[in-house]
């Protein structure tokens, strides 16, 4: 089924939801329109109890650049906007309603991924880009300070330092240089767009949903807990995914030497 919104597209079949930014002429840049749809179409992937991944990429030649700069507009002498707004009210949950999806998120980066648009793509689970990308924190070319989760990601996925200074001096990073860094999981050739899209398709749609989201919790969680509270929580999960159609499938599948079945529940 296809949605119609004004500047992303919508669909969702086989249990994953296909999100494309779609405004090419500014990069796919954040518009508050773009939020608005967002929000609904996050809407309806959590009201849906056969959800099984979701896919983001955006349309021309860039992944998204960021706030659309045109709708910060220059206030009357002596006034300063708040910019907190726009993050309190739309890249906060956007990022946190993305992470706390039951079953897995992929960007597919499909051109360059600036300012709040790198942060939103690695929000994501999983992040493939064509080599062609790049990733800015162009915030600073602006004065600004990185945001929309993007002082929280980057430190924890490349160091410290790559982090500090990709921050600081806005510098691109390459596709291949992500991929080096560990700040995506892949970079692939630029006309394997469509096929990466396909793939992640197919792997969300035939995955063991349940176990994904469980692992999705635990990785995330892993963060914050000691070992002894890791195991515990490795524990907890791995008893509910006893309890799963899946898991009783992917031992059949194993002792009948055939590949899993998976539905999902
Ligand atoms: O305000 C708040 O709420 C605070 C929170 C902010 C979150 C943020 O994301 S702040 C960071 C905002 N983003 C940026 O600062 C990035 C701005 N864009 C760029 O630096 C460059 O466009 C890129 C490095 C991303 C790509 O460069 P290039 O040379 O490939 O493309 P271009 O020619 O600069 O851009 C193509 C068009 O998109 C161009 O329009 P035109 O000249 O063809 O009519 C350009 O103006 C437009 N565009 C690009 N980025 C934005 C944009 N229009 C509006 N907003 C943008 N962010």
């Amino acid at each position: 089924m296809t949605h119609e919104y004004q500047h992303i597209e919508f669909s969702y079949r086989d249990g994953v939801g296909h999100i494309v930014l779609n405004r090419p002429d500014t990069l796919n840049s954040f518009t508050q329109v773009m939020h608005e749809d967002l929000r609904a179409a996050l809407s309806f992937l959590e009201s849906r109890d056969d959800l099984r991944g979701v896919i983001i990429t955006g349309r021309g030649r860039g992944f998204c650049a960021g706030q659309d700069l045109s709708e910060r507009k220059p206030l009357p002498e002596g006034q300063r906007r708040d910019l907190g707004e726009g993050i309190v009210n739309n890249y906060r949950p956007l990022v946190l309603r993305l992470r706390a999806l039951p079953a897995p998120t992929v960007c597919v980066v499909n051109g360059v991924a600036a300012g709040a648009g790198a942060s939103v793509a690695l929000a994501c689970d999983i992040v493939v880009a064509v080599e062609s990308a790049k990733f800015i924190q162009a915030f600073a070319r602006i004065g600004l300070v990185p945001d929309a989760g993007g002082t929280h990601f980057w430190p924890r996925m490349v160091g410290m330092q790559r982090a500090m200074g990709a921050a600081l001096f806005a510098e691109p990073v390459t596709a291949a240089q992500a991929e080096q860094w560990g700040l995506i999981w892949r970079c692939v050739p630029d006309d394997a767009l469509e096929a990466t899209v396909q793939d992640m398709h197919d792997k969300l749609a035939n995955g063991a949903t349940r176990a994904f989201a469980a692992t999705k919790k635990a990785l995330y969680e892993s963060g914050h807990n000691s070992l002894a509270a890791q195991i515990d929580l490795e524990c907890e999960l791995q008893r509910e995914m006893g309890h799963t159609d899946d898991y009783l499938e992917g031992m059949r599948a194993f002792a009948e030497k055939r590949p899993s079945r998976f539905t999902g529940r």
